[in-house]
């Protein structure tokens, strides 16, 4: 949509913020850490500004166990249908880091009543919840720079864009409420995690200096690292060897292909979910413009005969695959560098159409 832009001017969301009683913040469903940290510093940033206002922050669950031992989380609690009561009547409703309606689902049929109070604020360049207010800024690599942003203009701090001075930044802090510690560290969950620690193209001199606040403010990067980034159970582990073990190159080496089959998960002990991050390792090969991984998952009682999970990535760059094109003819989708599909029939039989489509597609 091309009218998702800000309604609302930065201190018009700051009236409405301090005119309100009763505030409830959320986010998306499957929250990361930028919807975790959006949602619980703000919560923490308003049970300090506005104390005898009701603030409370909702996360969908699941939420990641990472998350439940960071210092933001007692400040916000999963969403339950049940909780929509006991808030009482919000007066204010903030949606942080989306503004999509699929991903708000759950929520739809308590937005849907109260649009007229809810006001968007997110990075992201597209959405279509139609709440009245929206406070878009598709510049910022995480919604917490927003909410830093926001938090500034609350107190009257002034330290966001400005040159990066740190004696500036250091005198700006006393009056800004991102000095409490929970604020900061939440803060900083988020921004690391929509720039992948600083790595992705998103990371700008802004992401920069929002992160050197809160650095400033207490917040230990190599211990947060340590945290949410080094917590993989051994199993997982063991599960990643088997899928390097069955790593073929395919097409002068421009594709890996790694397969894992029902055993390797039930001797392994490891979880479906746990192949998060095994297409990334090939990426490391210089040839490798294309990741693919093949997943069987272990039969349920809910599916006794679960389809092959095809999980697909591409470099990004001139050689660039197009993922989401190869995978349609398997009924998949999904982006240019990261699609995925899930197909009926046997390991083998499925590996063998796959190999086909890769050989055609890179003759
Ligand atoms: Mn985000």
């Amino acid at each position: 949509m091309s009218d998702y832009v800000s309604n609302i001017t930065l201190p018009d969301l700051v009236e409405r913020i301090n005119a309100a009683s009763r505030v409830l913040i959320t986010t998306h469903t499957k929250p990361d850490g930028d919807a975790y940290g959006s949602v619980s510093a703000l919560t923490a940033a308003l049970r300090l500004h506005k104390p005898d206002a009701t603030i409370e922050g909702w996360l969908m669950p699941p939420v990641p166990a990472a998350f439940k031992l960071l210092s933001g989380w007692p400040f916000v609690q999963e969403y339950d249908p049940q909780n929509e009561n006991k808030l009482g009547e919000p007066d204010l409703i903030l949606v942080l880091d989306t503004g999509a309606v699929p991903q708000v689902a759950p929520m739809m049929p308590f937005l849907e009543s109260r649009l007229d109070r809810t006001i968007i604020i997110d990075h992201h360049i597209s959405g279509d919840l139609p709440a009245t207010h929206r406070y878009i800024d598709s510049s910022a690599a995480a919604c917490c720079t927003v909410i830093a942003d926001v938090l500034d203009a609350v107190t009257g701090t002034n330290a966001t864009d400005v040159p990066c001075d740190v004696s500036f930044i250091g005198a700006s802090e006393p009056n800004a409420l991102i000095a409490d510690g929970v604020v900061a560290e939440s803060l900083f969950v988020g921004i690391a995690s929509d720039t992948g620690w600083f790595r992705f193209s998103n990371t700008t001199a802004r992401t920069h200096r929002v992160a050197a606040r809160m650095i400033q403010n207490g917040v230990d990067h190599a211990d947060m690292y340590a945290r949410l980034e080094q917590q993989e159970r051994p199993a997982k582990l063991a599960l990643q060897i088997r899928a390097m073990t069955s790593m073929q190159l395919l097409a002068d080496s421009q594709v890996a292909i790694m397969t894992l089959h029902a055993a390797d998960f039930t001797e392994t002990g490891a979880l479906p979910e746990e192949t998060e991050r095994f297409v990334d390792i090939p990426q490391s090969v210089s040839t490798v413009k294309m990741v693919v991984l093949l997943v069987e998952n272990p039969p349920t009682a809910k599916q006794p005969s679960p389809p092959i999970r095809v999980s697909l990535r591409s470099k990004p760059g001139p050689d660039a695959v197009n993922v989401a094109e190869f995978a349609q003819p398997f009924g998949g989708g999904g982006h240019a560098r990261a699609a995925g599909a899930k197909v009926h029939g046997s390991i083998d039989e499925v590996s063998e159409k796959i190999k086909a489509a890769i050989a055609k597609a890179f003759e």
